[in-house]
Formats: C-alpha cells, sequence, structure tokens
C-alpha cells in the first residue's frame, strides 16, 4: 500500500490542456497524439484525481456550432458523472486565435476587445454548466512588444473595464462563481501587463466588485521573475484572496517551463506546500490543488500517466514533511513566539500618544538583543 498515493480527499485537479499537451513547442511538432478529452478525464480517475479544468476550447472547438456545442458537453457530462470527477476551474482560451495577437480585452481595436467579451461570456456560460465555481483569467496576449502602440495605463483602464464587465455578467446571472486572475511577467509577449501576483493583488482592489475577485498564483511565473512564490502567496492568503493555484516547477531565469511539481526547488516545494498546509499552526488554504504542469517532450502517453502521478505523490509526500517537520521539537522551539511581559501588551495597544510615550521609556538592551545567535544553522 502506497501511503502516498492521491486520493479524491487530496482534492488534486489537472488541466485537459496539460496531461493533453502533445508536446508541440516554437522548435518542434507534436511527439504525442492528440487525446480524446473524455479519455482524459477516465485516465485522471484512475491515477486518484479529483476534478480536471478546461479552457472553453480544451472541449468545444473553435467555431463549433451550437448544436455540436451541445453534442460535445452532453457526452463530457456522461463522463465526468460516470467517472466521479468534478470541474472546479474554467478558463477562455484568449490567446491562441490570432485575432488575439495584440491582446484581448486590453487590445486597441474595440472589435477585438468586443470579441473577448463575446467569447468569455459564452466561456462562463459552458463553465457553470459543468459545475465550475471558479473562473481564471490569464491574460496570455495582454502585453507588449512594440511598447508604444498604447499608453500602459489606458492598458489598465481597459483591464479593468473588461473585468467589471464580467463581474457584473456573473451577478446579473445569478452564477456561484468566482474570478482569479493569474499573473506573469513575460512569454509570449516580451512584456505582459500586471506581471506579478503582487501588481494583480492591487489591480483587483480597483474593481467594482472586489469581492468576488482573487488571484491563481503559478509557481513558474513568479519563479521566472525570480520572487518568492512562497511570500506572494502568502499575501494572497493573508488577504484572503487566493482562490486558486497552479502548481508546477520553474528555474529562475528561464522560459515557462511548467515542470511537474517538485522537480526543481525542492526547498521553495517544501515551504509552499506547508503553507497551503497550514502546518506551522496558519489557517490552510481550502481550494483546489490544481496542477498547470507538461510531461517532458522526451515522454509517451504512458510517461504522461507517470508524470501525473508523480505531481500528486510529490504533493503528498511533501505535506507529510511538512507534518513532521512542524511537529519537530527542536523546529517548535526554533520557531517559538519570543514574548515580553512588557513590550507585548505595550505593542499591541497601537499607537495613542501616552502609548508611545510609553513605548519610548522602555530601555531595550540593544547590543544583547543584536548579539543573540538565532539558531537556524544546524547541522
Ligand atoms: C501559461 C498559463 C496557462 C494558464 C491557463 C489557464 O503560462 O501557459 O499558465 O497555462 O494557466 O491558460 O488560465
Ligand atoms: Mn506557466
Ligand atoms: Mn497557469
Amino acid at each position: 500500500m502506497d501511503s502516498f498515493a492521491p486520493t479524491k480527499d487530496d482534492r488534486f485537479s489537472f488541466g485537459l490542456w496539460t496531461v493533453g499537451n502533445p508536446g508541440r513547442d516554437p522548435f518542434g511538432e507534436a511527439v504525442r497524439p492528440v487525446q480524446d478529452p473524455n479519455h482524459l478525464v477516465r485516465k485522471l480517475a484512475e491515477c486518484g484525481a479529483w476534478g480536471v479544468n478546461l479552457h472553453d476550447n480544451d472541449l468545444v472547438p473553435f467555431g463549433a456550432s451550437a448544436s455540436e456545442r451541445d453534442r460535445i458537453v452532453g457526452e463530457f457530462k456522461a463522463t465526468l458523472e460516470d467517472s466521479g470527477m468534478v470541474v472546479p476551474m474554467a478558463t477562455t482560451n484568449l490567446f491562441s486565435h490570432p485575432i488575439f495577437k495584440d491582446g484581448g480585452f486590453t487590445s486597441n481595436d474595440p472589435k477585438v476587445r468586443a470579441f473577448g467579451l463575446q467569447k468569455t461570456m459564452d466561456a462562463i456560460d459552458l463553465g457553470v454548466e459543468l459545475g465550475a465555481k471558479i473562473y481564471v483569467f490569464w491574460g496570455g496576449r495582454e502585453g507588449t512588444e512594440a511598447d508604444a502602440c498604447r499608453d500602459p495605463q489606458e492598458a489598465m483602464k481597459r483591464y479593468r473595464d473588461g473585468m467589471n464587465y464580467l463581474c457584473s455578467y456573473v451577478k446579473d446571472q445569478g452564477y456561484d462563481l468566482k474570478f482569479a486572475l493569474e499573473a506573469k511577467p513575460n512569454e509570449p509577449r516580451c512584456d505582459m501587463y500586471l506581471a506579478t501576483t503582487g501588481h494583480m493583488l492591487h489591480f483587483i482592489e480597483t474593481l467594482d466588485h472586489s469581492e468576488m475577485v482573487g488571484v491563481n498564483p503559478e509557481v513558474a511565473h513568479e519563479t521566472m521573475a525570480g520572487l518568492s512564490f512562497t511570500h506572494g502567496v502568502a499575501q494572497a492568503m493573508e488577504a484572503g484572496k487566493l482562490f486558486h493555484i497552479d502548481l508546477n516547477a520553474q528555474r529562475i531565469g528561464r522560459y515557462d517551463q511548467d515542470l511537474r511539481f517538485g522537480s526543481e526547488d525542492l526547498k521553495q516545494a517544501f515551504l509552499l506546500v506547508r503553507l497551503l498546509e497550514g502546518t506551522s499552526g496558519s489557517t490552510p488554504y481550502d481550494g483546489p490543488r490544481h496542477f498547470d504542469a507538461h510531461a517532458y517532450r522526451t515522454e509517451d502517453m504512458d510517461g504522461v500517466w507517470e508524470f501525473a502521478v508523480g505531481c500528486m505523490r510529490t504533493y503528498n509526500i511533501l505535506r507529510a514533511r511538512a507534518r513532521a517537520f512542524d511537529a519537530d521539537p527542536e523546529v517548535r522551539a526554533l520557531t517559538a513566539t519570543i514574548t515580553d511581559d512588557t513590550l507585548d501588551p505595550l505593542l499591541a495597544a497601537g499607537y495613542s500618544s501616552d502609548n508611545a510615550a510609553a513605548l519610548r521609556a522602555v530601555s531595550i538592551d540593544v547590543d544583547a538583543t543584536a548579539a543573540r545567535g538565532l539558531g537556524y544553522e544546524i547541522s
């Protein structure tokens, strides 16, 4: 019995575009055949996954007729039912079709912006029909190469108008759906707007219905920018804005590698799982554990399923390690809160002129405090 084998209780999900990725890259053709979405769902269920996520066109081809759409969706719903799988998240492909070559919501052309909204409203209807509660926005083409083509301030306004429009659409339909915005610094554009989770967190606060909008941070994207993913996720959690997460692996300073979770920078992966699981005592993340990763291009479909199980097992192994770490008496002693009977109440009371006078009157032994070793180096 493999105690790290994934189960539905772990709430692991994969995008259809992840395990279905045929391995095409800018330099080479597909190395694996295109997969039927229904087959992918059944295989994911066998592997121990709980959910499957999709872009509109991962399931319904671009330009499909209404009757074709309904037939495809009907068959997919039957497959979900049979395999006991759910669709926790859905999203729109606003990057593949040439019409989006210079952006969807931020394009200079009102026809493109209008088409982006039309396509997204249809895709929201599809996601809700399949049971999705979270709707992701990754602005794959929202950015520039020729940066003088538009005032980046105007781009922010258009992005905001698009989000406000779609929030109102969801409310008007009475859908139980939240939005999660996914940042990326570059690729496929030279520079993308709203480049990091931090940018997103501020942007969200400028929206009309900010309460229904959070973030979908991705390991690879913050790491591309050389940032601490764990810190970005922690800030989102503390703000109550971690609605979804894209787990994978990445080396700093490269193209978006979307590698198997835990296959690079194990320490960051460990710290991330520790944070999400709240093993140090903080409030855990309660959303889906979603993998937005691709199997190496060296693999056939057997390798893809090994990769999928590997993502989930790695998470479960790291969760066990995080629990053990935070239960370790040595770790507990090192991370225990330092208490001070005089200073704690004074700091907690916040500012008033009396409190400030009392605080200033406390004599702190600066040299002794600075000289104390913290003991983080353990051999
Ligand atoms: C990428 C992105 C995408 C999005 C997906 C869902 O860099 O390719 O991470 O995979 O996550 O489009 O919005
Ligand atoms: Mn990515
Ligand atoms: Mn992603």
